[in-house]
Protein backbone atom coordinates (compact mmCIF):
# COMPACT_ATOMS: atom_id res chain seq x y z
CA UNK A 1 0.00 0.00 0.00
CA UNK A 2 1.27 3.47 -0.63
CA UNK A 3 2.14 5.46 2.56
CA UNK A 4 1.30 8.72 1.44
CA UNK A 5 4.29 11.40 2.05
CA UNK A 6 4.29 14.54 -0.27
CA UNK A 7 7.66 15.76 0.14
CA UNK A 8 8.88 19.10 -1.92
CA UNK A 9 12.50 21.39 -1.22
CA UNK A 10 11.01 25.30 -1.40
CA UNK A 11 12.49 28.60 -0.71
CA UNK A 12 10.04 30.29 2.20
CA UNK A 13 9.76 34.09 2.06
CA UNK A 14 9.85 35.61 5.33
CA UNK A 15 6.87 37.75 6.85
CA UNK A 16 7.58 40.92 4.98
CA UNK A 17 8.02 39.08 1.38
CA UNK A 18 4.90 37.22 1.89
CA UNK A 19 3.06 40.43 2.64
CA UNK A 20 4.43 42.16 -0.36
CA UNK A 21 3.42 39.13 -2.55
CA UNK A 22 0.13 39.58 -0.99
CA UNK A 23 0.06 43.49 -1.89
CA UNK A 24 1.46 42.59 -5.99
CA UNK A 25 -1.58 40.49 -5.79
CA UNK A 26 -4.33 43.00 -4.78
CA UNK A 27 -2.54 45.64 -6.58
CA UNK A 28 -3.98 44.14 -9.70
CA UNK A 29 -6.89 42.72 -8.12
CA UNK A 30 -6.03 38.76 -9.08
CA UNK A 31 -7.53 38.16 -5.48
CA UNK A 32 -11.08 39.46 -7.20
CA UNK A 33 -10.97 38.01 -10.76
CA UNK A 34 -9.83 34.39 -10.52
CA UNK A 35 -12.17 32.60 -8.96
CA UNK A 36 -10.41 29.95 -7.70
CA UNK A 37 -9.15 28.93 -4.33
CA UNK A 38 -6.67 31.61 -2.38
CA UNK A 39 -3.63 30.52 -1.29
CA UNK A 40 -3.30 31.72 2.54
CA UNK A 41 -0.37 34.04 2.93
CA UNK A 42 0.94 31.66 5.65
CA UNK A 43 1.49 28.88 2.30
CA UNK A 44 3.03 31.14 0.04
CA UNK A 45 6.35 29.23 -1.14
CA UNK A 46 8.38 28.91 -4.58
CA UNK A 47 9.03 25.24 -4.85
CA UNK A 48 12.25 24.20 -5.83
CA UNK A 49 11.98 20.59 -6.27
CA UNK A 50 8.86 18.24 -6.06
CA UNK A 51 10.20 14.85 -5.13
CA UNK A 52 6.58 13.29 -5.16
CA UNK A 53 3.71 12.29 -3.46
CA UNK A 54 4.81 8.78 -1.07
CA UNK A 55 8.59 9.70 -1.01
CA UNK A 56 10.19 6.33 1.19
CA UNK A 57 12.29 7.14 4.60
CA UNK A 58 15.54 6.27 2.56
CA UNK A 59 14.81 8.87 -0.21
CA UNK A 60 13.61 11.17 2.08
CA UNK A 61 16.86 10.48 4.38
CA UNK A 62 18.94 10.89 1.03
CA UNK A 63 17.38 14.15 -0.06
CA UNK A 64 18.47 15.64 3.16
CA UNK A 65 22.08 14.07 2.49
CA UNK A 66 21.81 15.80 -1.16
CA UNK A 67 20.30 19.43 0.18
CA UNK A 68 23.45 19.28 2.67
CA UNK A 69 26.16 18.99 -0.38
CA UNK A 70 24.19 22.11 -2.05
CA UNK A 71 26.28 25.05 -2.68
CA UNK A 72 25.42 28.51 -3.43
CA UNK A 73 25.66 32.31 -1.82
CA UNK A 74 22.40 33.83 -0.63
CA UNK A 75 21.05 36.00 -3.50
CA UNK A 76 18.07 38.29 -3.68
CA UNK A 77 15.94 37.69 -6.59
CA UNK A 78 12.95 40.01 -7.80
CA UNK A 79 9.14 38.58 -8.87
CA UNK A 80 8.03 40.65 -11.16
CA UNK A 81 5.28 39.12 -13.36
CA UNK A 82 2.15 37.27 -12.50
CA UNK A 83 0.06 35.38 -14.89
CA UNK A 84 -1.33 31.27 -15.02
CA UNK A 85 -1.10 27.70 -15.69
CA UNK A 86 -4.81 26.18 -16.30
CA UNK A 87 -4.75 24.51 -12.90
CA UNK A 88 -2.91 28.20 -11.32
CA UNK A 89 -2.45 32.05 -10.92
CA UNK A 90 1.18 32.65 -10.02
CA UNK A 91 3.63 35.42 -9.22
CA UNK A 92 7.19 34.63 -11.00
CA UNK A 93 9.53 36.09 -13.06
CA UNK A 94 9.18 37.09 -16.42
CA UNK A 95 12.67 35.38 -17.46
CA UNK A 96 13.89 32.72 -14.22
CA UNK A 97 17.20 34.58 -12.42
CA UNK A 98 20.79 33.19 -12.96
CA UNK A 99 20.86 32.63 -9.42
CA UNK A 100 17.69 30.30 -8.95
CA UNK A 101 18.90 28.29 -11.71
CA UNK A 102 22.37 27.73 -10.26
CA UNK A 103 20.39 26.72 -6.84
CA UNK A 104 18.19 24.31 -8.65
CA UNK A 105 21.21 22.74 -10.59
CA UNK A 106 22.71 22.36 -7.79
CA UNK A 107 20.29 20.55 -6.19
CA UNK A 108 18.84 18.64 -9.02
CA UNK A 109 22.71 17.21 -9.42
CA UNK A 110 23.10 16.06 -5.56
CA UNK A 111 19.55 14.28 -5.84
CA UNK A 112 20.51 12.79 -9.03
CA UNK A 113 24.00 11.48 -7.54
CA UNK A 114 22.32 9.92 -4.79
CA UNK A 115 19.72 8.07 -6.79
CA UNK A 116 16.59 10.35 -5.41
CA UNK A 117 13.01 10.80 -7.92
CA UNK A 118 11.89 13.94 -8.68
CA UNK A 119 9.47 15.78 -10.80
CA UNK A 120 11.86 16.33 -14.22
CA UNK A 121 9.59 18.77 -15.37
CA UNK A 122 10.83 21.70 -16.57
CA UNK A 123 11.69 24.43 -13.32
CA UNK A 124 9.68 27.61 -13.89
CA UNK A 125 9.88 29.44 -10.24
CA UNK A 126 6.90 30.58 -8.78
CA UNK A 127 4.87 30.75 -6.13
CA UNK A 128 1.27 30.21 -7.19
CA UNK A 129 -1.16 32.41 -5.41
CA UNK A 130 -4.59 30.32 -6.47
CA UNK A 131 -5.49 27.00 -7.09
CA UNK A 132 -8.19 26.16 -9.88
CA UNK A 133 -9.00 29.62 -10.94
CA UNK A 134 -12.00 29.61 -13.59
CA UNK A 135 -10.07 32.44 -16.05
CA UNK A 136 -6.49 32.94 -17.36
CA UNK A 137 -4.52 35.52 -16.86
CA UNK A 138 -2.32 36.85 -19.97
CA UNK A 139 1.46 37.45 -18.04
CA UNK A 140 1.67 40.93 -17.14
CA UNK A 141 4.41 42.92 -14.95
CA UNK A 142 4.01 43.78 -11.41
CA UNK A 143 5.73 46.27 -8.88
CA UNK A 144 9.12 43.78 -8.37
CA UNK A 145 8.83 41.91 -5.08
CA UNK A 146 12.44 41.18 -4.13
CA UNK A 147 13.41 38.32 -2.29
CA UNK A 148 16.20 37.91 -0.28
CA UNK A 149 17.09 34.01 -0.46
CA UNK A 150 19.70 32.69 2.50
CA UNK A 151 18.19 29.10 3.09
CA UNK A 152 15.96 26.19 1.55
CA UNK A 153 14.01 23.81 3.21
CA UNK A 154 12.27 20.00 2.95
CA UNK A 155 8.93 20.24 3.26
CA UNK A 156 5.98 17.80 3.93
CA UNK A 157 2.57 19.00 2.30
CA UNK A 158 -0.63 16.84 4.13
CA UNK A 159 -4.10 17.34 3.38
CA UNK A 160 -5.87 19.47 6.58
CA UNK A 161 -9.76 19.97 5.79
CA UNK A 162 -10.31 21.24 2.91
CA UNK A 163 -6.81 22.86 2.30
CA UNK A 164 -3.14 21.81 3.22
CA UNK A 165 -0.84 21.82 5.84
CA UNK A 166 2.65 22.29 4.97
CA UNK A 167 5.58 21.31 7.55
CA UNK A 168 9.30 22.16 7.43
CA UNK A 169 10.99 18.85 8.05
CA UNK A 170 14.38 20.84 7.64
CA UNK A 171 16.12 24.27 6.56
CA UNK A 172 19.58 24.43 4.82
CA UNK A 173 21.27 27.65 5.02
CA UNK A 174 23.06 28.74 1.58
CA UNK A 175 26.84 28.97 1.82
CA UNK A 176 29.14 28.59 -0.77
CA UNK A 177 31.39 25.01 -0.76
CA UNK A 178 34.65 26.86 -0.16
CA UNK A 179 33.23 28.28 2.96
CA UNK A 180 31.47 25.04 3.87
CA UNK A 181 34.99 23.18 3.83
CA UNK A 182 36.75 26.27 5.72
CA UNK A 183 34.14 25.76 8.36
CA UNK A 184 34.55 22.19 8.21
CA UNK A 185 38.64 22.66 8.62
CA UNK A 186 37.96 24.90 11.58
CA UNK A 187 36.04 22.15 13.71
CA UNK A 188 39.18 19.87 13.12
P1 LIG B 1 2.93 24.71 -7.14
O1 LIG B 1 4.34 25.12 -6.78
O2 LIG B 1 2.60 25.05 -8.55
O3 LIG B 1 1.93 25.22 -6.19
C1 LIG B 1 3.42 20.81 -3.03
O4 LIG B 1 2.43 20.14 -3.74
C2 LIG B 1 4.11 21.82 -3.90
O5 LIG B 1 4.87 21.16 -4.93
C3 LIG B 1 3.19 22.78 -4.58
O6 LIG B 1 3.73 24.05 -4.47
C4 LIG B 1 3.15 22.30 -6.02
O7 LIG B 1 2.86 23.13 -7.05
C5 LIG B 1 4.55 21.76 -6.18
N1 LIG B 1 4.65 20.80 -7.27
C6 LIG B 1 5.58 20.84 -8.26
N2 LIG B 1 5.47 19.82 -9.07
C7 LIG B 1 4.44 19.08 -8.64
C8 LIG B 1 3.83 17.88 -9.09
N3 LIG B 1 4.26 17.22 -10.17
N4 LIG B 1 2.78 17.42 -8.41
C9 LIG B 1 2.33 18.08 -7.31
N5 LIG B 1 2.85 19.20 -6.82
C10 LIG B 1 3.90 19.70 -7.48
Amino acid sequence: MMVPNRLFFALLPDAATREAMTLAAKSIALKLAHGGREVPEANLHLTLMFLGDAVPAQDEQAACGAAESVSSDPFTFALDAAGSFPTAWWLGQHKASPELQRLRKSLQTAITTRKVAYDRQHFVPHVTIARHPKTRLATTSIAPVEWRCDSFSLMRSSLAGQGVAYEQIARWSLRSRVEATAAQMSLI
